[in-house]
């Protein structure tokens, strides 16, 4: 168990747990670069919140917040932009960024897959029913684990025909979009049947939802939570770790992994 942390730069006005605070470039670079000293490897930076509900932002302006910090970070860490347009990609990789994260899973944008594969970059494909307005209205499915995994190799195949190569291909079951608490719970525990896909998964669980709805937390009262179910999640076979606060769960990992020898 070595997960790598990928820590999280919201320049966002609206974002669940840290909306606003960094929406000046300037601090939105110096909490980057704290959270490498604090123990990340990757910078997940992101210029429109996907909570539950939130209002889609236009890509002029989405560029206009999130260009100069990956500029700013590129030299600092790896740097993944967290986008579903292709435009925004586009610029944030002639930044310096080399992974697209993208909840759509290639679905939110035509040009998306075709700018991946040409530019060869990293991409995070994740599970989400719907897009985030609609995604929490009486989620349901069968058996949760399977549906994901079915969704997750399908988007795999489809990103390999596109010529993405499949090593640069990371997969996430996204927890919280789209899920009722029973289903994070049941895709965290389960977790191992995802590593059948054969790729590297990535967990988010930081700060969510389904944490205050085990113990009635508020937003910024769950590191607790979120220690927890990612050093399960890392257990269980998680590669990267999407977290707010690195600090703290680079600690945990390290007692963690002291323990387990
Ligand atoms: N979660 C969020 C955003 N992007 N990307 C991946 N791959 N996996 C996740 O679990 C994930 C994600 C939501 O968290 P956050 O960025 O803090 O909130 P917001 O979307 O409101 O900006």
């Amino acid at each position: 168990m070595n997960p790598k942390l990928m820590g999280v730069v919201n320049v966002t006005p609206d974002s669940f747990s840290d909306g606003g605070q960094y929406l000046d470039p300037a601090a939105a670079i110096r909490h980057g670069v704290e959270l490498v000293g604090d123990g990340a490897v990757v910078l997940d930076v992101g210029g429109e919140s996907t909570r539950p509900g939130a209002e889609p932002v236009g890509e002029d302006e989405e560029l206009r917040r999130v260009e100069p910090v990956v500029d700013g970070l590129a030299g600092v860490a790896t740097v993944s932009i967290d986008t579903s347009k292709a435009a925004v990609a586009a610029a944030a990789i002639d930044a310096g960024a080399s992974i697209v994260n993208d909840v759509t899973a290639l679905r939110g944008d035509p040009e998306m897959a075709g700018l991946c594969a040409e530019r060869g970059v990293g991409v995070v494909l994740m599970h989400m029913p719907g897009d985030p307005r609609t995604m929490q209205d009486d989620p349901r499915y069968g058996d949760v684990v399977d549906a994901v995994k079915a969704f997750l190799a399908e988007r795999l195949e489809l990103a390999v025909s596109a010529g993405i190569e499949e090593e640069r291909v990371w997969l996430d079951p996204g927890i919280g979009f789209g899920k009722t608490l029973e289903h994070n719970l049941e895709l965290l525990r389960r977790l191992g049947e995802l590593r059948e896909l054969g790729r590297q998964l990535v967990i988010g669980t930081s700060r969510k939802s389904f944490i205050g709805r085990i113990d009635g937390s508020d937003v910024d009262d769950r590191i607790g939570g979120t220690i927890a179910s990612s050093v399960l999640a890392a257990v269980e076979g998680a590669d990267v770790l999407r977290v707010h606060d690195v600090a703290e769960m680079a600690q945990a990992l390290r007692v963690a992994t002291a323990v387990l020898g």
